[in-house]
Order: C-alpha cells, then sequence, then structure tokens
C-alpha cells in the first residue's frame, strides 16, 4: 500500500523484534527493514524483514523516503540506556519521526501522556497523569501508578512496579519485578537492579539492589535504611 508510512528499525535483535509485532497491529505502517551494527546480519533477515546494513545506511533511507524510525536496540549488554539514547539523537537528528509504539493490550490512562519514540508493551499500565519523556521503554506487565514521570531514555523491565508520583530520571534502568514505593526519586543514569524494593531516593548514577534496596556503587554505600 503506497500511503503507509515507511519504517526503519534501529538494531535487530530480542527487543526489535517485540517493536515489529506492535508496529504491525496498527497498520499504518510499512517496516522496510532493520540496520544493525553486526555486518554478519546484513543481508538477512528479522522475522522477514531485511537487515539492510549498518547504520550509515539511514541517512540514504531518509533520502528515499524512509519517514519514521523506533530504536529497536534494548539494554544491549554493558551498553545500558546510553546507547538508545544516542541512537534516539542520531536517527532523531538526521530528520526521522521517532514511532510511539503501544501495545493494543496496555492499559493507558487517557490523561496519561507518552513522549516520541517510546514504547509501551503488553500488560503494561500507565496510570493517571503519568507522564512519560522520548525514548523510554516501558516493558510487558509493568506497572506505572499515578502522576510518575518517566523522563527520557528510562527503560523500565517487565514487571517493574512503580507507586504514585514517583520521578525516574533520565537515562534510568529499572530491573525487572523491582518496587518502588510513592514519592521516591531515581537519579539520573542510576540503575535498580531486579527484584529490588526501593525506600529510599537514588542519587545520580548509583546503582541500587536488594529487599531493601542499598546502594553498592556510584553513590554512598551503606546499609539499607
Ligand atoms: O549501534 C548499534 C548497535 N549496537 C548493537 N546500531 C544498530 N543498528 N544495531 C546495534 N546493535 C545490535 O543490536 C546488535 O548487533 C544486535 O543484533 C542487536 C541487539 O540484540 P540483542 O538481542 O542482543 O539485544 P536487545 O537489545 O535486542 O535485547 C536485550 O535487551 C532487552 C531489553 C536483551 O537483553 C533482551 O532480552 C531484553 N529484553
Amino acid at each position: 500500500m503506497a500511503d503507509r508510512i515507511q519504517v526503519v528499525g534501529i538494531g535487530a535483535g530480542g527487543h526489535a523484534k517485540i517493536l515489529a509485532e506492535i508496529l504491525a497491529f496498527g497498520g499504518g505502517h510499512e517496516l522496510v527493514g532493520f540496520t544493525d551494527a553486526d555486518p554478519a546480519r546484513w543481508g538477512g533477515a528479522l522475522m522477514g524483514y531485511p537487515i539492510l546494513g549498518g547504520d550509515d545506511e539511514l541517512a540514504g533511507l531518509r533520502a528515499k523516503g524512509v519517514r519514521a524510525a523506533f530504536i529497536g536496540v534494548g539494554a544491549v549488554s554493558g551498553a545500558g540506556t546510553r546507547l538508545r539514547a544516542c541512537l534516539y539523537e542520531k536517527a532523531a537528528g538526521q530528520g526521522f519521526e521517532m514511532l510511539t509504539l503501544v501495545h493494543p493490550k496496555a492499559v493507558v490512562a487517557p490523561s496519561a501522556r507518552i513522549g516520541p519514540g517510546s514504547v509501551v508493551m503488553g500488560g503494561a499500565v500507565l496510570s493517571t497523569d503519568v507522564r512519560v519523556g522520548a525514548n523510554v521503554t516501558v516493558y510487558a506487565g509493568a506497572v506505572v501508578e499515578h502522576d510518575t514521570i518517566l523522563e527520557d531514555h528510562v527503560h523500565l523491565s517487565p514487571g517493574a512496579r512503580l507507586a504514585g508520583t514517583v520521578t525516574v530520571g533520565e537515562g534510568a534502568f529499572i530491573g525487572i519485578g523491582a518496587s518502588i514505593i510513592q514519592g521516591v526519586s531515581v537519579g539520573r543514569w542510576a540503575t535498580v537492579g531486579a527484584g529490588a524494593a526501593v525506600l529510599h531516593n537514588v542519587p545520580d548514577g548509583a546503582t541500587m539492589v536488594g529487599v531493601p534496596a542499598r546502594i553498592v556503587s556510584g553513590g554512598v554505600p551503606g546499609p539499607a535504611e
């Protein structure tokens, strides 16, 4: 269909597969393929869509009329959320419309707001007056309660639970099944480990793990309060 918006996915791994499926639910887009950093993948395919080459291809694709993109890279080992942030800025700077993708089985309150390039997966809940910035990932089953703010490039892993009025700073990574009580601030580029129970603020760049969560790096380490 000629009038569908052409889209490229940046990164062709496990995360990208999920986004390709969510995109297909909408029906208004045509996924022309993926770029990937691994030359061994070039010329191959992911879910039937071609892997077109590296990110050097993006400028040419844009020039050929590919209008929109999504960041298919999730949490590539060691790169955290910074690689996603970098790829997002690059693609947006090249003039791609960064797609907001919401799974049809996510529950999004009418008053919630979701920024460009952000993704909400199946079974996730964004409650009343939640604010989601750009390039945020909300994985399956994550629950984000009222008035919580997720700043740009935040990653919520599956089943993370954030009570009301939490703030998660730019680029922070929240691990699978972590819980954060109401009113807590998680600092920019901080990490909350899998299953952690966060009762107090997390400093910028710190890593907090455990139940109750304590700082293990990047802040002032010590016993849980
Ligand atoms: O700079 C890049 C780049 N760096 C790595 N540009 C592009 N276009 N692609 C890049 N990649 C590619 O991303 C790798 O070559 C690889 O093919 C892909 C990452 O795939 P992988 O399946 O290893 O990770 P993922 O990021 O899709 O998923 C991870 O994070 C998710 C949140 C996994 O840990 C998943 O299990 C997890 N759910």
